[in-house]
């Protein structure tokens, strides 16, 4: 997926570069007040409540954009992870081995003033604002580090394709049922002002049960509301299913069968949602 990349100058042999924040303009400081303001009004009632807990374990409410010298003390005094800089997409398994090592990899670019709800490469906002605040909770942060792991097993066996599913619809776009009503953890959606809205209270996409091999199996799309969201019980029982699981039986059934359409319902979903599909038709009939 990320095969073609060129170590960039400047990089370290990990990838890694400064954040440089001495560096950042108040123009680009004010584009992540601005985002924090609105993300953050919004997301009251909307998100899980772990991930306000970390926003505010990790000082992260305070103006500006994160000095990650400072943010790391608190990151890894709560659960051992840091975060460090890179310049922008990474090579998959350079991905997998940051996690695996407790490293989550953010961009340090932040998005332009005239371009806030437009992205095509994860920015400060998006890695910082959306990944950060749960891998201060202690379960989030093992699944993190789980999924890093997986990911180097996966890379050998060619199957990173059907892994990345499993991030994209859990780590990405992932939905909770927290006491009696929906929450977002991903941070897709979390950084999205749009899609915190869409992802909940749509009535176009499917929501279903989280189940590992049906996430595996599910195509994504990466360039509009997701069709499908997956619902977890609890980060509990996501580290539980994804640990629990056998990957090689589980790999070699992956391979004999076909992927699965972003709006297909299947006989054995636990539908939560129904999706109407309404809002990808008005897109695909344009
Ligand atoms: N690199 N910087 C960065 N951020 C990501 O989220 C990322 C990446 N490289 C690979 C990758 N994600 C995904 O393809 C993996 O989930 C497979
Ligand atoms: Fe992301």
């Amino acid at each position: 997926m990320t095969k073609d990349l060129q170590l960039p100058p400047g990089a370290a042999p990990d990838w890694t570069i400064p954040q440089d924040w001495d560096a950042y303009t108040p123009t680009e400081h004010a584009t992540w007040d601005r985002l924090f303001a609105r993300q953050g009004e919004m997301l009251r009632g909307r998100v899980v409540q772990a991930f306000i807990e970390g926003l505010d374990l990790l000082r992260m409410t305070r103006p500006g954009i994160p000095d990650f010298s400072e943010l790391n003390v608190r990151l890894m005094a709560a659960t051992g992870w840091q975060v460090v800089a890179v310049p922008g997409l990474v090579p998959d398994e350079m991905f997998f081995d940051h996690l695996s090592k407790r490293r989550f990899v953010a961009g340090r670019f932040i998005r332009k003033p005239e371009e806030l709800d437009y992205l095509k490469e994860p920015d400060i906002f998006h890695d910082v604002f959306g990944h950060v605040p749960l891998l201060a909770h202690p379960v989030f942060a093992d699944y993190m580090q789980a999924y890093g792991e997986g990911g180097l097993r996966a890379a050998k066996l060619g199957m990173i394709e059907e892994l990345a599913r499993l991030y994209w619809y859990t780590v990405e776009f992932g939905l909770i049922q927290e006491e009696d009503a929906l929450k977002i953890y991903g941070a897709g959606i979390v950084s999205s002002y749009g899609e915190s809205i869409f992802a909940l209270d749509d009535p176009s996409p499917n929501r279903i049960g989280f189940d590992l091999e049906r996430v595996m199996r599910t195509r994504y799309r990466i360039d509009d509301y997701q069709q499908a969201y997956f619902v977890i019980d609890s980060f509990e029982d996501l580290l539980a299913q994804t640990r629990d699981a056998d990957f090689g039986p589980l790999y070699a059934r992956l391979r004999g069968r076909p992927a699965i359409e972003v709006a297909d319902v299947m006989p054995a979903d636990r539908v939560l949602t129904g999706g109407t599909q309404a809002y990808a038709r008005t897109k695909t009939s344009a």
